[in-house]
């Protein structure tokens, strides 16, 4: 096995830390997508969409796409859960990793892209050629404002975003929220559920990933 990672790239940060809060050690290849090196034809016969990451089974069997690639591996190192162990907590995990990538990770993704100089000309994941669009750039900002307030009301009436206990949907929460972080919109001060559950899930050992 082995990871097409990017090291500061949060949806394979995602992978690295499911990766370490299992256990499991695999090998892995850095592309940089600040050097534009998975737009090259090297990695785009990897992974034609030019997105990171990608898992490379001994086989040749590549599969990308985060929950996709955790679904193998939590089939393969079951212990400890992180995608659920009842059909309706798989079903509640996934749900709501979808809901924090399409609220979180776009909503920070949209307002990065459309402002950050380093994509002035890679606004669209994956690809070369787009113009930012600044009004894109302000609902985004919108929209991360949004996942906020949406998020602070699920921990008001949840320990971990999926439920009980904590899981893959907890991991694209933290990551996006560092994005933002990155992108200087932090975590405001008036989101005390937010802020209780980011300094539990911030503080183990798989977030340095
Ligand atoms: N939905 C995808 C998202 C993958 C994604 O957006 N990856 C980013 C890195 S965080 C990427 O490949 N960016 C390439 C680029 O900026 O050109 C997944 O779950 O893996």
């Amino acid at each position: 096995m082995k990871l097409y990672d990017c090291q500061g790239a949060p949806n394979p940060r995602r992978v690295r830390i499911f990766l370490s809060e299992k256990g499991i050690e695999i090998p892995s290849v850095d592309v940089s997508i600040v050097d534009g090196d998975n737009l090259k034809p090297e990695y785009l016969a990897v992974n034609p969409r030019g997105m990171l990451p990608t898992l490379e089974l001994d086989d040749g069997t590549r599969i990308d796409e985060v929950p996709a690639i955790c679904t193998l591996l939590e089939a393969e190192h079951p212990e400890p859960p992180l995608l659920g162990t009842t059909a309706v907590e798989r079903a509640l995990v996934l749900s709501w990793d979808r809901h924090m990538e399409l609220d979180g990770m776009n909503a920070v993704g949209e307002y990065f892209r459309n402002s950050a100089p380093l994509f002035a000309d890679r606004v669209v994941v994956g690809r070369a050629g787009d113009a930012q669009i600044p009004a894109l750039a302000e609902r985004g900002r919108r929209s991360i404002d949004v996942f906020f307030d949406r998020l602070e009301a699920r921990l008001a009436e949840s320990e971990y975003v999926a439920g009980p206990r904590y899981s893959l949907a907890d991991i694209t929460a933290l990551c996006a929220i560092d994005l933002a972080g990155f992108a200087s919109v932090p975590l405001p001060d008036d989101r005390p559920q937010i802020r209780r559950w980011y300094d539990v899930v911030n503080a183990r050992p798989g977030v340095c990933a």
